[in-house]
């Protein structure tokens, strides 16, 4: 029996609905979501498995102008984005006009590999915006197949899919065929709480914060964590804190609650918050954190 397998990485602008694509395809909540631009920091795999197919998703994080380290090497996972990969999602959302970096747009343009180009967030746009947007992406980006989506609402998505099979290679299997991801289970621990910080707090606070989990210990009926908040200043750990620790006992109470459902047990979690300096300029500290390449 044949076998198809390859990459299939999502690139795009920030806050277009990569992860909520990601999501929606693999049935699980691998990438956290919010309304703030640079939500993903890392290229997150999300396998999906058929008994003679499997298709391997990049979650990657939104083209910008990086303005320090951290943001370098958020954009070099975009880069290591272009290299592997079988079968290109360019996302755009309705009413952008272009992706700001012409590097980027150039290598999307005169790709070899098959790009499908998705339009998402019609649920907010009219048929005759639709088609001038589909329209004008398809002069824009000729080598692309152009397919207007609604990943928040799960329009066209079986669509999507099912074209991605079709251009599939030929090739055996990459990962082992009951495998969701490439993060361990701390990741997204890490992740779910940084996921609450960009949803409760302004400005730079969510920018300026790292999460690590110093501690995983899944025992029969509990998983016992502690995970610690990383700020840049001693300002924003007051902040993170919020009055009597009102402000992280919410963060901490919204973040059980979903890794509980994430893991499908009783969750114990320890946070605490501290300084460490200029993290997002300290290529040691980037390294550990896994911002590497
Ligand atoms: N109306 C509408 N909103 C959507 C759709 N898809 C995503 N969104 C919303 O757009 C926002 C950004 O979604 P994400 O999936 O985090 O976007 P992203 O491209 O991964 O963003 P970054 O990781 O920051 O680059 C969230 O508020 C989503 O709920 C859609 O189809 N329709
Ligand atoms: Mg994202």
């Amino acid at each position: 029996m044949s076998h198809k397998a390859g990459f299939v990485n999502i690139i795009g602008n920030p806050n277009v609905g990569k992860s909520t694509l990601m999501n929606a395809i693999v049935g699980e909540k691998l990438s956290i979501i919010t309304s703030k631009a640079q939500t993903t920091r890392h290229r997150i795999l999300g396998i999906v498995n058929g008994d003679n197919f499997q298709v391997v998703f990049s979650d990657t994080p939104g083209i910008i102008k990086p303005a320090y380290e951290l943001q370098e090497s958020m954009m070099g996972f975009v880069k290591s984005a272009f290299e592997d990969a079988d079968i290109l999602i360019y996302m755009v959302e309705i009413g952008e006009q272009q992706l700001k970096d012409e590097v980027f747009f150039n290598k999307i343009k005169h790709s070899k590999i098959p790009v499908l180009l998705l339009l998402n967030k019609i649920d907010k746009s009219n048929q005759e915006e639709l088609e001038s947007q589909v329209q004008l992406w398809a002069v824009k980006v000729p080598n692309a197949e152009v397919i207007p989506i609604s990943a928040l609402e799960g329009f066209h998505i079986k669509e999507v899919f099912d074209r991605i099979i079709e251009l599939l290679p030929e090739s055996p299997p990459f990962y082992p065929k009951d495998q969701l991801t490439d993060k361990p289970e701390r990741f997204f621990i890490n992740e779910t709480i940084r996921e609450k910080i960009l949803l409760h707090y302004k400005k730079e606070i969510p920018y300026a914060v790292e999460v690590e989990t110093e501690e995983f210990l899944e025992e029969d009926k509990i998983i016992r964590v502690r995970s610690v908040i990383m700020v840049e200043r001693d300002t924003q750990k007051g902040i993170i804190i919020g009055h009597k620790g009102s402000a992280l006992k919410r963060v901490g109470v919204e973040a059980r609650k979903d890794l509980e459902q994430f893991f499908g047990k009783q969750i114990h979690l320890e946070i605490y918050v501290k300084v460490n300096k200029n993290w997002r300029s300290n290529q040691n500290q980037l390294k550990r954190f896994g911002y590497n390449q």
